[in-house]
């Protein structure tokens, strides 16, 4: 099948040789070809194209030429291609989120002058969401494992080069989350393909940490939800009150807000936050242990211990790191299910049917018709038969059963010496210290593994080519209670292109549209210091840039 396939595509190339010859201008003196209009992509050999139209400029995003292609037949791309005229001479290859499926845009690197390309990963997420694109598909989950951004890069570069006539002067790759698990996979896999890599809240241990996800579940789900922190005050049957997760938020800043100098609601260094719910939570213990909306119960406190220290297998074996010291602002959204989030938080909805379909070599089953109730039997004689993530066993992960899909999907080699040493790139790595999704600390695991791995353990050799960024307070790829905005990118590139290597970003947060505090993020292991006006460190008015200094 795959040789007929190619045969076929050999000889559809043949065939419109003649007419590309005819149609395309022949090539500059010098060998570089002429830049040709946005249409004529359409005839590109080598490259299907299946849609490019020159589109007018609309509100901020420009006039540019917009293409659409496959590749392999399963993998869709697109490109943003601004005007000849207005292009910056760099190609940025954009990371996706989630499962993907989508082919996503970046109109404000557009309006920079970036040519942008991205891919749908192999599959599209309206046909097949979530996880169920990999049912029994080993094609599939290798695209969206890496090569599906692999094949993008490598063709984005062939049509700039025949749109403008010339080669891209640099090539980036900026993702997070699932993006930043991309850059890191392409820094590992493929280090020829970029210049410089932003890898965001990168999701590298794939396969732990959305195990970790349904880990949680199984925690909080658990006897009728005896774990939640949600309460049912109205008696209706479902809970809706959400005071036991304000009064635990209130709790870890009480312990640990002040201990980096400033109150400001936010944890610089959460790895020091010693807070522990058994000790700190005491004082609102359930009397006669009996739920009520504001008290914990033990099997409370255990599940805050469990979220905290992460999942271990039955032998005490750790699989995967707890969740961050104030990250809890959010967990009414990710961790517990309650009215306002349907039932079923954002962690579920990653992990649910990732146990079917992406974790284990063969799927162990299908999902059942409701996949976020765990008060169903599984149809086990159905073909196929049914199974619910409740029935996922952790110890799975430690016995090695899921080595294979590991060895697919995730970026945790930290030998980058063909990227960062041979090739010279960059590659800048940042993480939400409030992220209530994806944990910080293993990004922290990571960069601490490349630096022995790559660079023998010299912190300022692996400084020169990589740099970590903590943000104290930002959630996942953004939002949370600290400073959030920022341009990673505009760093990596001028890192790249002057040898100005990032001692550390100015990041801000905004309110109602309106800048309310400004920072400091240093390149790890420094971190930002207070160093404005004495004794006005909590004071918002001196949060500005330029009263932080990097220690
Ligand atoms: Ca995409
Ligand atoms: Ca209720
Ligand atoms: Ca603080």
């Amino acid at each position: 099948m795959r040789m007929i396939k190619s045969a076929a595509l050999l000889s559809l190339i043949v065939l419109a040789a003649p007419v590309l010859l005819a149609r395309n201008p022949p090539p500059q003196q010098g060998g570089s070809p002429r830049p040709i209009g946005c249409e004529a992509l359409l005839d590109l050999p080598n490259v299907t194209i299946t849609r490019a139209v020159a589109r007018p400029a609309a509100g901020n995003t420009p006039a540019h030429c917009y293409i659409q292609g496959t590749l392999d037949a399963r993998i869709r791309f697109h490109m943003q291609l601004p005007l000849p005229e207005n292009w910056n001479g760099r190609l940025l290859n954009i990371g996706d989120g989630g499962k993907d499926g989508a082919l996503n845009v970046a109109d404000h690197r557009l309006a920079q002058g970036y040519a942008v390309a991205n891919s749908n990963t192999g599959h599209d997420a309206g046909a097949e969401p979530r996880a169920t694109f990999a049912h029994e598909d080993l094609a599939s989950m290798i695209d969206f494992g890496h090569r599906a951004v692999h094949l993008t890069a490598v063709v984005s570069k062939t049509i700039v080069r025949a749109f403008y006539g010339r080669n891209a002067t640099r090539t980036y790759f900026e993702g997070c989350s699932t993006g930043g698990r991309q850059g890191l996979m392409e820094a590992q896999r493929y280090p020829d393909d970029f210049d410089g890599i932003v890898a965001g809240a990168p999701v590298y241990d794939y396969q732990r940490l959305n195990v970790s996800h349904v880990w949680l579940a199984q925690r909080i789900f658990a006897d009728n939800l005896a774990g939640n922190l949600a309460f049912d005050r109205d008696g209706d049957g479902t809970p809706e009150s959400l005071t036991k997760v304000e009064m635990l938020k209130h709790a870890v800043l009480e312990k640990c807000d002040a201990a980096d100098g400033i109150k400001d609601e936010v944890i610089d260094d959460p790895p020091s936050c010693r807070f522990d719910p058994a000790v700190d939570l005491e004082a609102h213990l359930c009397r006669g242990n009996t739920n009520a909306d504001d008290c914990f119960t033990t099997k409370q406190i255990q599940v805050l211990q469990d979220i905290y220290r992460g999942p271990h297998d039955s032998k005490g074996v750790r699989v995967f790191r707890g969740m961050d010291r104030g990250s809890e602002y959010e967990w009414d959204r990710t961790m517990f299910p309650h009215r306002g989030n349907g039932m079923v938080p954002a962690k579920l909805i990653y992990g649910v049917d990732h146990i079917n379909f992406l974790f284990y070599e063969k799927s162990p089953g299908v999902p059942l018709p409701n996949p976020f109730n765990p008060n169903q039997t599984p149809d086990k004689r159905a073909n196929p038969p049914e199974f619910g993530w409740w029935e996922f066993d952790i110890d799975d992960v430690t016995a090695g059963k899921g080595a294979a899909m590991m060895a697919i999907t995730d970026a945790t080699d930290p030998d980058l010496s063909r990227y960062l040493v041979r090739k010279n790139a960059k590659l800048l790595l940042f993480h939400g210290w409030a992220d209530a999704e994806v944990s910080g600390e293993p990004t922290v695991d990571y960069y601490r593994n490349v630096i022995e791995t790559t660079f023998k353990g010299d912190v300022s050799a692996a400084r020169a080519r990589t740099r970590l960024f903590l943000f104290p307070g930002m959630g996942h790829c953004g939002g949370g209670p600290g400073c959030n905005e920022f341009d990673a990118l505009a760093a990596l590139v001028d890192w790249v292109e002057k040898g100005v290597a990032p001692d550390y970003l100015v990041a801000q947060h905004r309110t109602n549209d309106v800048v309310d505090n400004q920072r400091r993020v240093c390149a790890w292991p420094q971190r930002a210091v207070y160093a404005g006006p004495a004794g006005g460190a909590s004071d918002r008015a001196n949060w500005v840039e330029r009263n932080f200094t990097c220690k």
